[in-house]
């Protein structure tokens, strides 16, 4: 074998090194990350797989009888076209579409994590590309928080702030008494960060705060939630009702005058409303949360003993949210570290999202990170992220969001690149529907993913791994040089370098470009790093020799606490960026807007799905722990933990008895709106009543012979939960995402299991 030279490379799961001899990629975590992720292990299978997209493809139907609604999206073939007659033919579309019926009518939402580097970010490319090109609907949020992203900034502070520069793991380690953790801080959600860290700091920090005697209480419904060795107190709550047990403790701590009055009059805005709830009938105590959550009242009032002493974190995790009335886990968290009158105390308070992703809870870098510049978008028209189901299949209809009413556009063109929406969204037999509303749906993609099996044109986009790129984040101090490691794919090509050809054509070639090739957008961007540390007198290396060394280590600011340690020290010079300037542990503003599902304080709301006896289990649908989302699905990691190729449900034992199921038995996951199968691991890590799948196997629809009826797409074969996932927003506030918790029936199946055949390309 060859010797050839390791380069260095990033991805949202950690910085490595690889080497490639000319067919094999070797990978190996960055020597200085204490806690490598696994999920490093999927990247080699990226180079030349079959799921690549080898050259443009079209959809035969679009191809052949031109844009337009057409439920065979899909279920249609494609063909393989140049790519100057693809590009011909798409420009061409977009102008169609625009002087038809005006840029509002593209859609350029395109929710997606794609790759950490900076320039060749699939969405930021998309959006300048349709920006300079006349504008585009655009999608606000995320599905990752899109409750907690309204709710925080009207009572607390911006998502940023709440998330990454507040309580940090090091405070953690060294202050921390009790954490109050919601949801958990499982190490493998911590194992990916958006722009990758350097660092997996999160196993070390609960180490050293467990040896240092912090006691952890874990309220979630899955015991991994937290890492064996903080040796977690195990609360296995009902899942949706968190807030119910939120709102006991505050009502126990208050009822035994253990709450912090002072820190009330002096901090906070909204608490009169927020007591009165406590108090009023029915009483917000310990027995009725016991009956709502699932956890004994004596335990409830003995947590509410231990965390009114000492320095308590309350955490919750981002799975909270996504979910039926979602905001009010949030907010609940909130006012309980109020009530605690712990809110900007080091390693104390709150930290919404603290072990959900690895770039919160670390200190903040001096110097900004290389970043692709903006063009303004011309048009104002937006969708709350998760809505693109309705928007496509409701268009002229009113809805509400934040306080005001909205009206969803006519949307006739999408375009999506670095996302998979046919694994990320709900209810995916109704997004199919969705899609088939469009006159003409595009797909940028390194894989022929379940969406682009859905696009009427896939363009082959290059991976990382096959162009020059840098990763950084602004809560970790390494810069990276991300170097090509492997020639591009078939015909694929970088992104960037198919919108200035179809800019090209509609004569925005130099406003996209700006004049600059791939390699010179790298040292612009460079140089904004270059320059703010020249300005701080530190060393500041020209982009050569960056790009020699691999990596540039940032300085970065110390860890003070942030926005909450400063109001809590001065709350009339420090205001926080809410209505009072206060936390609002009640709000005469969210009051005001008169929301049946949301009203003026954090409360307990009956979810309008819940198991009940046709449907007896919560389906947690979380984050998948040997993979990022769908990303890299075919890899050894992810599928080394598949069972014959299909993803695997978690089920208590003594479920799996009662249904008559074994371990590694095929089952059938059900609802009204779709089923999948799944390979059944029994274990008793989860609360009974609960099963566990995650999400990110590639949807592979089969018909579903327990229901003909639903045609050929009643049955996810390969374990997608989106085929029983609820498309609904998490209240009219915030319209976030819901996809986290459903209600299903679970059987064994009985017919021969169809074999799965995601991973490939279509004929
Ligand atoms: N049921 C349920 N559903 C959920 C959730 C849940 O909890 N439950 N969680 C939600 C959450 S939090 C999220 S963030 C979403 C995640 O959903 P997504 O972010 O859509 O999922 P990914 O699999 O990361 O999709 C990224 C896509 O980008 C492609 N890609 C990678 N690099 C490039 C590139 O350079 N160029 C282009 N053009 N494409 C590239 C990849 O091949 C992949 O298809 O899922 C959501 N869906
Ligand atoms: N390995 C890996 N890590 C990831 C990702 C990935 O795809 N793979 N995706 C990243 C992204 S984009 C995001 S947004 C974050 C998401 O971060 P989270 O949303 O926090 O992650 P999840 O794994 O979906 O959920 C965390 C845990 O919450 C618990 N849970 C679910 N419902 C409830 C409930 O009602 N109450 C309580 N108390 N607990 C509940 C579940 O047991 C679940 O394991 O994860 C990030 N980290
Ligand atoms: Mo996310």
């Amino acid at each position: 074998m060859t010797e050839t030279e390791a380069k260095s490379h990033s991805a949202h799961w950690g910085v490595f090194s690889a080497d490639y001899d000319g067919t094999r990629l070797r990978v190996r975590p960055h020597p200085g990350d204490p806690d490598p992720s696994p999920v490093l292990d999927n990247i080699p299978a990226a180079v030349a797989h079959p799921a690549r997209v080898a050259a443009p493809a079209v959809r035969r139907g679009w191809w052949e009888r031109g844009p337009g609604r057409d439920p065979a999206r899909g279920r249609d073939g494609y063909l393989t076209v140049s790519w100057d007659a693809v590009l011909d033919r798409l420009a061409e579309e977009t102008q169609r579409v625009r002087t038809t019926y005006g840029d509002e009518a593209v859609y350029g939402g395109s929710y997606g994590w794609a790759s950490a580097g900076r320039f060749h970010h699939a969405q930021g490319q998309l959006h300048r590309f349709l920006a300079v090109t006349g504008g585009y609907t655009r999608s606000v949020n995320t599905y990752s928080g899109g409750a907690a992203e309204v709710i925080l900034p009207q009572i607390l502070g911006t998502f940023d702030a709440v998330t990454r520069y507040a309580v940090s793991w090091d405070q953690v380690a060294a202050h921390t008494d009790t954490v109050l953790a919601f949801g958990g801080m499982a190490l493998k959600n911590s194992a990916i960060a958006a722009g990758g860290v350097s660092r997996h700091v999160e196993r070390g920090a609960m180490r050293a705060a467990r040896d240092r005697g912090a006691v952890f209480v874990l309220v979630s419904p899955l015991r991994p939630d937290l890492p064996e060795e903080v040796d977690a107190t195990w609360l296995p709550i009902r899942p949706g009702t968190d807030v119910a047990l939120m709102l006991a403790l505050m009502h126990t701590v208050v009822a035994e005058g253990r709450h912090d009055a002072e820190f009330l009059a002096s901090h906070c805005d909204g608490w009169e409303r927020l007591r009165e709830y406590l108090f009023a009938a029915p009483v917000k105590d310990a027995e009725w949360a016991a009956a709502i959550t699932g956890i004994d009242a004596g335990t409830i009032r003995e947590l509410a003993w231990r965390i009114a002493y000492g320095r308590t974190l309350v955490t919750v995790a981002q799975s909270l949210q996504r979910a039926e009335h979602g905001e009010q886990p949030v907010w609940g968290g909130t006012a309980l570290a109020a009530v605690l009158g712990q809110v900007g105390r080091p390693g104390a308070g709150f930290n919404y999202g603290l072990g959900s992703l690895g770039h919160y809870g670390r200190p903040r870098n001096a110097v900004p990170v290389p970043t692709y510049s903006r063009v303004p978008n011309p048009v104002t028209s937006f969708i709350p992220v998760a809505r693109v189901a309705d928007m496509l299949l409701h268009p002229g209809e009113r809805y509400a969001y934040d306080g005001a009413e909205h009206t969803y556009p006519h949307v006739r063109m999408a375009w999506w690149a670095g996302g998979n929406p046919f694994h990320h969204h709900q209810d995916l037999r109704r997004m199919r529907r969705a899609v088939a509303e469009l006159d003409t749906f595009v797909v940028h993609d390194p894989m022929w993913t379940s969406t682009a099996r859905h696009a009427d044109v896939v363009l082959p986009s290059t991976t990382t791994l096959e162009r020059d790129d840098m990763g950084a984040t602004s809560s970790d101090p390494l810069l990276v040089a991300m170097k090509q490691l492997v020639p591009p794919h078939g015909q694929a090509r970088n992104d960037y370098d198919v919108y200035a050809d179809l800019a090209d054509r509609l004569g925005h070639r130099e406003a996209f470009t700006e004049n600059r090739t791939a390699h010179e957008w790298l040292v612009h961007m460079y140089d904004r790093t270059r320059k703010a540390l020249a300005d701080r007198g530190e060393p500041a290396p020209d982009f050569e020799e960056f790009w020699a060394a691999g990596e540039l280590v940032l300085p970065q600011r110390p860890d003070d606490g942030g926005m909450l340690a400063r109001f809590r020290a001065d709350p009339a010079a420090h205001p926080l960026p809410t209505p009072s300037g206060r936390i609002q542990v009640g709000s005469e503003t969210i009051a005001r807007h008169g929301l049946a599902d949301h009203p003026g304080h954090p409360a307990w709301l009956e979810p309008t799905e819940a198991p009940d006896a046709r449907h007896p289990f919560w389906l947690v649908s979380n984050q998948p722990a040997t993979r990022l989302h769908s990303q890299l699905d075919f890899g050894a990691h992810s599928a080394g933990a598949k069972r014959s190729g299909r993803e695997v449900v978690r089920i208590h034992p003594d479920d799996a008895a009662a249904l008559g199921i074994g371990d590694g038995d095929v089952v059938r996951i059900h609802n009204d709106r779709g089923a999948c199968l799944a390979a059944a691991r029994l274990s008793d890590d989860i609360r009974p009543g609960v099963v566990q799948l995650p999400t990110g196997a590639w949807w592979d629809p089969h018909p579903d012979p327990e229901r003909p009826e639903l045609g050929d797409d009643g049955l996810c074969v390969h374990g997608n939960p989106n085929a029983v996932t609820r498309d609904r927003g998490s209240s009219s506030l915030a319209q976030g995402c819901t996809g986290q918790l459903c209600a299903v029936a679970v059987s064994p199946y009985p017919h021969d299991p169809p074999d799965v055949t995601a991973h490939t390309a279509p004929v």
